[in-house]
């Protein structure tokens, strides 16, 4: 898969797209991340990407034309354009799952105050949110977005890693972890982890999952298969 992120900081994203599972992900030729600079289609002497809006009122606005010619160059046949944008439809692990078959996505940053309207009536195929709070612009949101779905393309995490992932992840909190010392201060680690039975640590980990879940996120709660 490829992801291009258009941006008028693309060294912002650079740093974070060549570290840990990113930069396996495009090691192993899974995945090739790319940083693209707006002001590249940008014309004029000062090569411009933003204006004052019609109608006054403060902050600058992103101008079309860079960001039209910029698409233009960037799109191919199987390309999906997804502007991130907090009046998009929010992102959660289903939309990254669908968005991890996907072979090409560009996506579209804003800066400032926003982009002018008819890119995202025009231009673009899907407008995403990471979330109902105010960032600064659309890079970590782009960056969260591409996280999110790399590490969901078969064959960047380990295989055991990510079948449990798809039945479980989405719908329910992880059971507690813990690792030595056995005791620290008067904290001790569940016995049951020690008891060498595997069975019963396996069934001591459901618990504690639904547990955790029925307690912290009511919400993400899936019934069982029982229906429970
Ligand atoms: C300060 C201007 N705001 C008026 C209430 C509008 C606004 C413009 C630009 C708010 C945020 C931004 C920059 N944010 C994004 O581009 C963005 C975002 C976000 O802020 N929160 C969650 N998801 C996203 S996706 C893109």
């Amino acid at each position: 898969m490829k992801i291009q992120i258009l941006t008028i900081f693309p060294e912002m994203c650079r740093e974070v797209l060549g570290g840990s599972i990113l930069k396996r992900a495009q090691e192993k030729q899974l995945a090739e991340l790319e940083a693209v600079d707006i002001r590249k289609w940008a014309t004029g002497k000062h090569r411009t990407t933003d204006e004052a809006p019609y109608g006054g009122g403060p902050g600058m606005v992103m101008k079309i034309e860079p960001i039209d010619r910029a698409l233009a160059e960037l799109r191919s046949p199987g390309s999906r354009v997804i502007f991130l944008s907090p009046q998009g439809r929010q992102l959660t692990h289903a939309v990254a799952a669908d968005l991890s078959r996907e072979s090409h996505l560009i996506l579209l940053c804003g800066h400032y105050e926003g982009v002018d309207q008819r890119v995202a009536d025009h231009l673009v195929d899907d407008e995403i949110s990471i979330g109902d709070y105010v960032l600064t612009s659309g890079i970590l949101p782009a960056l969260v977005l591409t996280d999110a779905v790399v590490r969901l393309i078969p064959g960047v995490l380990g295989d055991s890693l990510s079948a449990e992932q798809d039945s479980f992840v989405a719908g329910a909190l992880d059971h507690p972890h813990y690792t030595r010392p056995e005791v620290y201060r008067d904290w001790s680690v569940p016995g049951v982890l020690l008891s060498g039975n595997h069975g019963a640590i396996e069934k001591w980990r459901k618990e504690r999952a639904i547990e955790a879940t029925t307690s912290k996120r009511p919400d993400l709660r899936q019934p069982d298969p029982e229906g429970r």
